[in-house]
């Protein structure tokens, strides 16, 4: 196991949801510390380098279009392999798959709207976290949590 930073976004309509507060508590709670955190409308641009490796899919104009449909909220949280145990806690990226319990389990019906994205691999946490946050947008901080669950 390794302290590493990992990336989420929190997709449009989740905010409209109203949902935003029980997913990110679902992150806290399992320990995940919050180290960036934006509410922010992504540009087609910034879609297309984000989703790079589905163009030419058939999802993937559908997916920009969606992307930037609305406000989403970009996050960068650390914590041990916080890559798995962010996937672990998001589930399956079919909604059909995803076990009750995890977020896409009890909050999407549908692979394109499926609440929330997560970074598949430390090496694409970097890769996403530079897309979205300046290095001084990263906050480092004393987490006395994480004592007690370390
Ligand atoms: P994940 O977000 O779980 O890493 P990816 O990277 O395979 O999944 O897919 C990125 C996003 O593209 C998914 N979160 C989902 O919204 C959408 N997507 C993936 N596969 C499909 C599909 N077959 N049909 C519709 N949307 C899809």
């Amino acid at each position: 196991m390794a302290f590493e930073k990992t990336f989420a976004m929190l997709k449009p309509g989740i905010l409209q949801r109203r949902i935003v507060g029980d997913v990110i508590r679902r992150l806290e709670h399992k320990g995940l510390r919050i180290q960036a955190l934006k509410l922010m409308n992504i540009t087609p641009e910034l879609a297309a380098q984000h989703y790079a490796e589905h163009k030419g899919k058939p999802f993937y104009d559908p997916l920009i279009e969606y992307m930037t449909s609305g406000p989403v909220i970009a996050m960068v949280l650390a914590g041990e392999h916080a890559t798995h145990q962010l996937r672990k806690i998001c589930g399956a990226t079919n909604p059909d798959e995803a076990a009750p319990g995890t977020i896409r389990g009890d909050y999407s019906e549908k692979m394109n709207r499926n609440v929330i994205h997560a970074s598949d691999s430390p090496e694409s946490a970097a890769r996403e976290i530079a897309l979205f946050f300046k290095p001084e947008e990263i906050i480092e901080y004393e987490d006395e949590h994480a004592k007690w669950i370390v």
